[in-house]
């Protein structure tokens, strides 16, 4: 085994994949950094804190690396870049360029271009792990299947989801009568763009509609409210919000700021006020006004667990009884870089709630992505929008033609 080429091959893309987080770290816009974390002690937020840390000391470290590795490479080649603004590009005219590129295929290309980014380091943990094992072999054997199955279950994808990904594949090696390991790598994005564009179906909010965020805290669900309404304003829809989540008073006021930033109404009541009650009068408020989608934010802890799965439940009756006739819409909030915690979430809220779709957040940056393919797998529940990052923009619908490219596309 080539020990060398190895390291060099992982080295580089470690580099890629740093470069398109740099990149993508440098244009995102910074807004509400850490301001929640500071508010709260509870576990999960001091861990979001440490894993933000750690991700800036590591782009600390690798920056410098880089950048040393920067100069090396200019002192190298000088020339050849200072002579490389031919006639060719001088001739082109800009605007004839512009002309060409409408308007929406540019937004699409920057949209794919932000998970893309988003999505480097998961797609170097799954892949790199995967190409070591491949490369390690020279004949497809029962040992490289399972070395497979444990890079893949390393790299968040779920055991169960993990060893139905091997089986799947064995069966199309097979079938296809593969005989060499390297070409084995295709066939696993097979069965991966397989598994995650499986049962589709559109999203789509008729009016009127009701949305209730649910989730853990610290996972997203106000910032996800922010980021919907201005999407939903966006399309031409009137949207109220509703601050169910009375548990803390910076809670109301974090969805007060979003509701300004969007210049949309938001329904509050004082601190540790009843939070049915909260939805009961944004109801009737968004009835007598023809509000299309009424938002809901919800509390992600209270002083225990039935507690926080009682209130939702008594949330969805008010919803039922006062707005039969508007679209209910669950949504579960799910912070990707959890991992595998995220799937225990999603149980233990399917026992409360009807939950009619899934935001997985925190995209951006992450390694633990693979939880996506287990999410898809396992919960039978459709992933409807992915969080990118902390910005009013950073919210996208989840296309599984796109993600799956992302995912893989080098
Ligand atoms: N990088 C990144 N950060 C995000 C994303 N979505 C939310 N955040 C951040 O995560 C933190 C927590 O977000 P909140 O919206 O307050 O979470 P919450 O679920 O409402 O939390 P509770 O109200 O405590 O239940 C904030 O600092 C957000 O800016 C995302 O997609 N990417
Ligand atoms: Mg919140």
């Amino acid at each position: 085994m080539d020990n060398e080429k190895f390291e060099n091959i992982e080295e580089k893309e470690e580099k890629k994949g740093f470069f398109a987080k740099l990149k993508y770290e440098l244009t995102k816009p910074i807004e509400f950094g850490g301001k929640k974390n500071k508010e709260t002690e509870e576990e999960a937020v001091e861990e979001t804190v440490e894993s933000v840390e750690e991700t800036v000391e590591e782009a600390v470290g690798k920056a410098e690396t880089a950048a040393e590795e920067t100069v090396e490479e200019t002192v190298e080649e000088p020339e050849e870049s200072i002579e490389e603004p031919t006639e060719e590009t001088a001739e082109e005219p800009e605007e004839e360029q512009l002309e060409e590129v409408s308007e929406e295929p540019e937004k699409k290309q920057g949209f794919f271009e932000k998970i893309k980014a988003g999505l480097s380091k998961t797609r170097s943990n799954i892949m790199s792990g995967v190409e070591n094992v491949l490369k390690a072999f020279t004949t497809i054997d029962e040992e490289l299947y399972e070395e497979l199955e444990e890079t893949l279950i390393m790299a968040d994808i779920g055991v169960d989801t993990s060893v139905s990904i091997v089986e799947e594949l064995r069966k199309r090696v097979k079938e296809q009568k593969i005989k060499e390991p390297e070409k084995v790598k295709d066939v696993i994005i097979e069965v991966i763009t397989d598994i995650l564009q499986a049962d589709k179906t559109e999203f789509k909010l008729t009016s009127p509609s009701v949305v209730i965020m649910i989730g853990v805290n610290g996972v997203g669900k106000t910032t996800t409210i922010g980021k919907l309404a201005n999407n939903f304003k966006k399309e031409g829809k009137t949207v109220m919000l509703a601050a169910a989540d009375t548990f803390r008073a910076a809670a109301i006021d974090q969805l007060e700021i979003w509701g300004e930033r969007n210049d949309v109404q938001v329904i509050r009541h004082q601190e540790n006020s009843d939070p049915g009650a909260v939805v009961y009068d944004a109801i009737q408020s968004a009835k007598a006004k023809n509000i299309d989608v009424l938002l809901c934010d919800t509390a992600g802890r209270l002083h225990n667990k039935k507690n926080l799965m009682e209130e939702l439940k008594k949330i969805f009756r008010i919803i039922d009884r006062e707005y039969p006739d508007a679209q209910r819409e669950v949504l579960l909030v799910l912070d990707a870089t959890t991992g595998q915690n995220a799937l225990q979430q999603a149980k233990l809220f399917k026992e409360a709630a009807d939950i009619t779709g899934i935001v997985l957040t925190k995209l951006d940056g992450t390694a633990k992505g693979g939880i996506v393919i287990a999410i898809k797998n396992e919960l039978k529940v459709p992933v409807r929008y992915v969080g990118v990052g902390e910005g009013i923009d950073d919210l996208q619908l989840f296309d599984e033609n796109d993600f799956a490219r992302a995912l893989f596309e080098d």
